[in-house]
């Protein structure tokens, strides 16, 4: 199949898929890539033969629960309730079948596998022209700001790859710098791990000062994308269709799944039924000790 058909085919699937966005970029190495000798800086550590990397992203930014400004209600972040909070697997899946079914090879990036995920999302986003990293270290698409969920595909077909990044748009603007009160984002495009909240919420022993500044969050945090001005400006519309669907198997009724008092007194069973679907990977204990002390700052407040 020629290349040009073949690329079609998958934006045609894509689109079918529930995908938002679609890239194609070299499978080269991520030179800038500060991660030692991680297998996700070089897509042909994964596959020799690697050609072309497809980044897919899904907007997840409709996902605002008006809940989240009551602190009787435990707060997460649209990553979290998309279902996507540690790779997108299943709308790929479709566009890994058309590739192997006409011969090639194709790598979903899963973050159950190797070292945690095999491609730097964020990077063969910004080379498949889908945007560019903000301050926050996230990727900033003109259209959906940071709210795109990405996933990646490694794959040895030779596909029409992008040639033209997008410039950095970001300029002066450190609105997400300021606004972190960990201050994770000290250094810009930089973020520090250890500060991060989203990150230090999953610690199994919560630090003092993140206890400070948590208020309702039970899980992750959106303080910085809060805070960019790209996310503003994004136009609010209807999740994709397989998104919905998914949501609703998860919870049709988030009032109810939030409500802390209520959160307080699941057993690990429930929170297995109700929570693992949103595939965030958090052990029980330290999700019922987030819920305690959001509950504890609720009745503070
Ligand atoms: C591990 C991980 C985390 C960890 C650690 C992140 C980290 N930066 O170290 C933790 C748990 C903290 C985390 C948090 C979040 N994550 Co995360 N995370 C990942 C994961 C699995 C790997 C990222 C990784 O490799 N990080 C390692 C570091 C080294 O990479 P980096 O931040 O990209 O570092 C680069 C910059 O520092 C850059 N850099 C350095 N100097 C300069 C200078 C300039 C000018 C520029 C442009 C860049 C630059 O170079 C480094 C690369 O060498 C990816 C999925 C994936 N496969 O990519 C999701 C992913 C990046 N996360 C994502 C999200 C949404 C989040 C959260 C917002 C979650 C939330 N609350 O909703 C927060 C982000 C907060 C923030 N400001 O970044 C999304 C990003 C989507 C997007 N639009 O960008 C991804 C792609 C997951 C997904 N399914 O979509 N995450």
């Amino acid at each position: 199949m020629q290349q040009g058909v073949l690329t079609e085919r998958l934006k045609n699937h894509a689109e079918e898929s529930g995908l938002d966005v679609l890239g194609f970029a070299d499978a080269s190495a991520f030179k800038g890539y500060r991660l030692g000798h991680s297998i996700r800086r070089d897509p042909k550590l994964s596959l020799p033969e690697a050609r072309t990397i497809i980044v897919a992203g899904v907007y997840i930014g409709g996902v605002t629960l008006p809940i989240w400004r009551d602190p009787w209600y435990g707060r997460t972040s649209r990553l979290y309730l998309s279902g996507y909070f540690l790779d997108m697997v299943k709308p790929l899946e479709p566009l890994v079948k058309v590739l192997t079914n006409q011969g090639f090879q194709a790598i979903l990036c899963d973050g159950t596998t190797d070292e945690g995920s095999i491609l730097p999302l964020k990077l063969a986003a910004v080379r498949a022209g889908l945007g560019w990293q903000g301050k926050h270290s996230l990727l900033i698409s003109k259209q959906y700001g940071t709210f795109l969920a990405l996933g990646g595909i490694i794959t040895d077909a030779e596909l029409q790859h992008n040639t033209k990044e997008e410039p950095n748009r970001c300029r002066d603007c450190d609105k997400c710098q300021q606004a972190c009160p960990l201050g994770a984002l000290e250094t810009p495009y930089v973020l520090d791990k250890k500060k991060c909240m989203s990150n230090r919420l999953a610690l199994e022993k919560l630090p003092d000062d993140v206890q400070a500044v948590m208020e309702n969050r039970i899980g992750d945090c959106e303080i910085c994308q809060d805070a960019c001005p790209w996310n503003k400006k994004h136009i609010e519309r209807p999740l994709s269709t397989q998104t919905i669907v998914s949501f609703q198997t998860q919870a049709a009724d988030w009032k109810k799944t939030f409500y802390l008092p209520d959160l307080a007194e699941i057993s690990e069973k429930t929170f297995r039924c109700r929570f693992d679907l949103l595939n965030t990977g958090y052990p029980f204990d330290i999700f019922q000790r987030n819920v305690l002390l959001a509950l504890e700052n609720a009745r503070r407040f």
